[in-house]
């Protein structure tokens, strides 16, 4: 191998190499302002409504994410007071308990932060009871 020859294949090699890095410098230009991959946590913006009539929470199962807002609508006869399980201590969960009896008509509106199993009942009435699952 001659000297002019080891050149020539030196040059092209240099000339490939740069043009290789002009292009995968113009594909990145191509897609400016890309945002990195960010890891969120999971928010359903949508309220879920658990309804509650005289013949209990319906559903009376569901699972969730968190940060899912659930509104218990009292379309009962009677009062609705929404607490976690155990009756009569109520202490699975103690944010979660609305702490006062909702009318007819009324809303109590919880969103569940925590992960896990949580029974619910309204407080007034033991026997009506609910599971919310809340996964990650
Ligand atoms: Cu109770």
């Amino acid at each position: 191998m001659n000297k002019t020859y080891a050149l020539t294949v030196g040059i092209i090699i240099l000339i490939v190499a740069g043009t290789g890095l002009v292009l995968a410098k113009s594909k990145k230009s191509a897609v400016p302002n890309q945002p990195a991959a960010v890891s969120v946590p999971a928010i359903n913006s949508r309220p879920i409504t658990i309804d509650y009539t005289d013949k209990g929470f319906s559903p009376n199962k569901l699972t969730v994410k968190t940060g899912q807002k659930i509104i218990f609508r009292n379309d009962s006869s009677a009062s609705l007071w929404v607490a976690s399980g155990p009756h009569p201590y109520d202490n699975a969960y103690p944010e979660f308990n609305a702490n006062r009896s909702y009318p007819p008509g009324q809303d109590y509106i919880f969103t569940f932060a925590r992960t896990g199993v949580w029974d619910f009942h309204n407080h007034l009435n033991e026997s009506d009871t609910g599971t919310i699952t809340v996964n990650p």
